[in-house]
């Protein structure tokens, strides 16, 4: 069961960020460029470090929500957060849940969870998108890799712009759909062209020397779909 799709449609998914500790200089600097991604207009964002340990994940965490609550503070505008992989941790701090296929069982996610909060579920290929929606729970999937990236090298084979097109196109609407892998500021149109709710972007935000402008300028592509 999908969690309440009020949930989802509440959420701004065009501009979806999602941290790396490295490519941001370290832990430290995270929460500055979030802060400025979601002034720029993101309405997602995923905490997701792959080394840290439990208890300096848990911190980034904090304060990625921290910085997500003063941009709310200050203009109304509220992000998203998932957690990327670590059950635990957005369990308790109640925080939406992003999984790849290889991260343990979405119905245990489920009712770990609850209804409240958000599943996301990486999809690779149309065999993985049609065996989610036997018996649907994710509320969003992240269409992954769209092209191959240097920030994540173990992915699948890419989708391209043709295989996210079908992936959107048989998800008919059960769940929103966001794109990860190889997203630049130069071919994210080509993406939102295919039909998907939202645009994922790692290097495009981490790296960039402004975060704020960069994603002002990711977002301002969706203005004349
Ligand atoms: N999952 C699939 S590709 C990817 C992840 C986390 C990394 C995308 O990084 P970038 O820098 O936006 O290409
Ligand atoms: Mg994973």
């Amino acid at each position: 069961m999908q969690a309440h799709k009020k949930h989802a449609k509440q959420v701004d998914w065009r501009l979806y960020v999602v941290t790396d500790t490295e490519l941001a200089g370290g832990p430290d600097r995270v929460p500055r460029i979030v802060e400025q991604a979601v002034l720029g207009g993101a309405g997602v964002v995923q905490v997701r470090d792959k080394h840290m340990s439990e208890v300096d994940f848990l911190k980034l965490t904090q304060s990625v929500v921290d910085a997500t609550q003063r941009v709310f503070d200050a203009t109304g505008h509220r992000a998203a957060v998932f957690v990327n992989d670590r059950l635990d941790i957005a369990e308790d701090l109640g925080l939406h849940f992003h999984m790849g296929q290889a991260d343990g069982d979405i119905h245990e996610a489920r009712r770990r969870l609850g209804q409240d909060l958000m599943i996301g579920l990486s999809i690779s290929n149309t065999e993985q998108l049609r065996a989610e929606l036997r018996d649907q729970t994710a509320d969003v999937l992240g269409l992954s890799p769209i092209w191959n990236t240097t920030t994540k090298t173990d992915t699948e084979a890419p989708l391209e712009l043709q295989g996210a097109e079908q992936i959107v196109r048989e998800t008919a609407g059960r769940a929103r759909t966001v794109a990860i892998g190889g997203i630049n500021p130069v071919n994210a149109r080509w993406v939102i062209d295919t039909g998907v709710d939202g645009i994922c972007v790692v290097s495009a935000i981490m790296s960039a020397p402004d975060p704020l402008a960069a994603a002002k300028q990711l977002m301002s592509l969706w203005r004349t779909r």
